[in-house]
């Protein structure tokens, strides 16, 4: 067992943390406060190579991995939640997922645009009526002359109004059950699409909003891997988009004890450093013992896909349900030990608990993950296949 990381992957945590310090945090409550999406920062990190990782250098990425991605996304994660998103929309739930199931065309065509952000992606699974339960989805894609035609509604989609691409999932076949369902890509400028932007409690220089599909027609090479791969792509896509979702909790964590240690060294009460008050020291070592397993966790999550396990869905659980609950925890702790300071709108550490939430409810709720470990423990079904 080896938990040291290589000079590659420290170097890259290094130049994201560095990053994050200097084009990130100083901006971070500004654009929150004005709700504002900052697309030249993530055009920025997509000319860094940020998103790459994973993908083959004839695509345009470095090939160094997922792991390498997890560290960087951690370290933008501690500065700005809604930034963080980027990872997925441009990565793992878009490039990552034409990587292993497009054809070599769609690869050439959309993947070095998406990890260099030149094409801002999002993806389009969940819609009002089909949160957790996402077979439950209603839009369609009906095979149309040589293409499709697609027809619905999407909910809570990150980036969507701003996207250039995105990859959709819908119903070529109602009546075939969970094998009628299908992946596409879809030109965000094609005709008969529209979005609204939706309003939300944190992440909020983060676009989030409806899709409408009225009529879009959609050529016959938008379609993704084979009719009736839509669930298995979908699934699998969850796997990987999980791990940012991880990785940017164990990130935000680290942010709220940081800025609970940063005050407990500096504000004095009752004549002496309220760090030296027990109560206070009892959140700081929880808060910093359940940092450190969430981001075992996840590192480990990430190191296993590295060595081809990408269908690591129970161990991806584990990581994703601990690092929600753990960024939870430590806003709520920060909060308490900064009191009013937490509380004002001046210090980050109220924006820091808005966006905490956000990470035990996307990407598979906490329920949802318990739900996928408790079958597997009890055998009824194995989360791994
Ligand atoms: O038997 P079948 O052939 O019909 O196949 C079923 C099942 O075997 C089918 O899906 C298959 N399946 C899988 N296949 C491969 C289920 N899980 C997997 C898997 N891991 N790999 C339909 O199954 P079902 O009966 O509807 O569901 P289930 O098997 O009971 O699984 C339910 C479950 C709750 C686990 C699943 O639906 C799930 O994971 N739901 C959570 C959805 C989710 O994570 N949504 C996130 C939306 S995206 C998002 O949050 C973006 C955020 C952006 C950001 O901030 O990062």
């Amino acid at each position: 067992m080896d938990f040291g990381l290589n000079e590659e992957q420290l170097a890259m945590k290094e130049a994201a943390r560095d990053f994050t310090e200097k084009e990130i945090i100083p901006y971070a409550d500004k654009w929150d406060e004005e709700h504002y999406f900052p697309v030249e920062v993530i055009k920025k990190m997509g000319e860094l190579g940020y998103f790459g990782t994973p993908i083959p250098e004839e695509y345009g990425g470095t090939d160094v991995g997922l792991l390498a991605q997890t560290l960087m996304c951690e370290e933008i994660g501690r500065g700005s939640a809604s930034i963080r998103v980027a990872f997925n929309t441009q990565c793992l739930g878009n490039a990552l997922s034409i990587l292993r199931y497009g054809t070599e065309e769609q690869k050439h065509k959309w993947i070095p645009d998406l990890i260099s952000a030149a094409k801002i992606g999002c993806f389009a699974i969940t819609e009002p009526n089909a949160g957790s339960d996402v077979v439950a989805l209603k839009t369609t894609a009906k095979p149309n002359g040589d293409g499709f035609i697609l027809n619905g509604c999407k909910n809570w989609i990150s980036f969507a109004s701003r996207a250039d691409v995105a990859l959709v999932y819908a119903y070529h076949d109602r009546e075939a059950g969970s094998k009628g369902m299908s992946a596409f890509i879809v030109d965000m400028h094609s005709e008969g699409v529209s979005t609204n932007d939706l309003d939300k409690l944190g992440t909020r220089s983060s676009p989030t909003s409806e899709i409408f599909f009225e009529d879009v027609r959609l050529p016959k090479d938008a379609l993704l891997g084979k009719l009736g791969d839509g669930v298995k792509i979908c699934f699998s896509s969850l796997n990987q988009t999980r791990l940012c979702c991880a990785s940017g909790g164990v990130g935000l964590a680290q942010a709220c004890l940081d800025a609970a240690v940063k005050y407990c060294n500096e504000r004095e009460q009752f004549g002496k450093q309220v760090g030296q008050f027990q109560m206070n020291q009892e959140l700081i070592g929880q808060m910093a013992a359940r940092i450190e397993s969430a981001r075992l966790l996840t590192y480990r999550a990430a190191w296993q896909k590295d060595q081809g396990s990408l269908g690591n869905t129970l161990e991806m659980s584990y990581a994703k349900y601990i690092a929600g609950e753990t960024v939870s925890f430590c806003a709520h702790s920060a909060m308490k030990i900064l009191g009013a300071y937490g509380y004002s709108t001046e210090y980050p550490v109220a924006r820091y608990y808005r966006d905490a939430v956000l990470y035990q409810i996307v990407e598979g709720t906490a329920n949802i993950h318990k739900m996928i470990i408790a079958l597997d423990q009890l055998g009824y079904r194995k989360a791994n296949r």
